[in-house]
């Protein structure tokens, strides 16, 4: 049974992690942090909590691909994570997850001193929430890294949504090299940085420029008459999912200040 518990395979994860055994002792990562970064080009992060390279907001248009870099900071001998993203599926797509990216020179954080993980995932098994869960073979603190770096990268989708959308961390969970030893330590990670893509405002149709005006209500017109203008953006005012009278109607009451857009 040790032995099992010292290696630390997938099981180990669901076991503990997923199945939701709380830890009972505060351990070396207590005062660690995860945060979301929407720009995984600028990567160079302070090894404490801090901002720096921290793209929390970024401006999306329906149809975007986004990429939703998942940073942990400020860790100490970093073994094994557990981190939920959520957000609204009717706004944003889960398309797929790695635990790094050699071709944009991405290492994930737990390989940083030679190390070998197993079992990296990050799935999305109810509509809204992914679950990422990775760990280092062994339990070898030179290999398990201090400070702050990137333990996944997710993929997603823009499909709908006229304001922020926002991305939540939560149930973000660390164990040291020696914390699956008994008593197991895992921490709690409560520093979360979430982030927000900022969609154009409502009625923005045409071209998704985030500016509401005349362009715009032509454009819902056509789809109206269904002469399948170019550039549409589905810019939903009354949650119905399509363009219909309700959108042409708020775009020509903002384009003539009878409100804002
Ligand atoms: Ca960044
Ligand atoms: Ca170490
Ligand atoms: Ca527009
Ligand atoms: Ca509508």
């Amino acid at each position: 049974m040790k032995q099992l518990i010292s290696v630390k395979t997938l099981l180990v994860i669901s076991l503990i992690f997923l199945m939701g055994i709380s830890p009972a002792w505060a351990g070396p990562n207590s005062s660690a942090g995860c945060a979301l970064d929407l720009d995984y080009e600028t990567r160079a992060y302070d090894p404490e909590i801090s901002e720096k390279d921290i793209e929390a907001r970024t401006q999306a248009s329906i149809g975007d691909e986004i990429w939703v870099a998942v940073v942990a900071q400020n860790v100490t001998n970093l073994d094994t994570y557990q981190a939920e993203v959520t957000f609204d599926p009717d706004n944003i797509a889960y398309l797929e997850g790695y635990e790094d990216n050699s071709f944009s020179g991405i290492t994930n954080l737990l390989k940083n001193n030679a190390g070998t993980t197993i079992g990296f995932q990050a799935v999305e098994n109810t509509p809204g929430t992914v679950n990422i869960a990775n760990t280092l073979i062994g339990s070898d603190t030179d290999q398990a890294p201090e400070g702050t770096g990137i333990i996944a990268l997710l993929k997603f989708r823009v499909i709908g949504g006229s304001s922020d959308v926002p991305l939540t961390l939560s149930n973000v969970k660390y164990m040291d090299s020696e914390g699956s030893n008994e008593p197991l330590v895992i921490d709690d990670i409560s520093e979360l940085g979430n982030a927000v893509l900022e969609l154009p405002p409502p009625g923005d149709i045409y071209a998704g420029d985030r500016e509401v005006n005349l362009k715009d209500a032509v454009t819902a017109l056509k789809v109206l008459a269904d002469m399948n203008p170019d550039k549409v953006y589905l810019s939903d005012i009354n949650q119905d999912k399509k363009i219909g009278t309700e959108e042409v109607i708020y775009i020509l009451q903002v384009v003539a200040n009878l409100r804002d857009a």
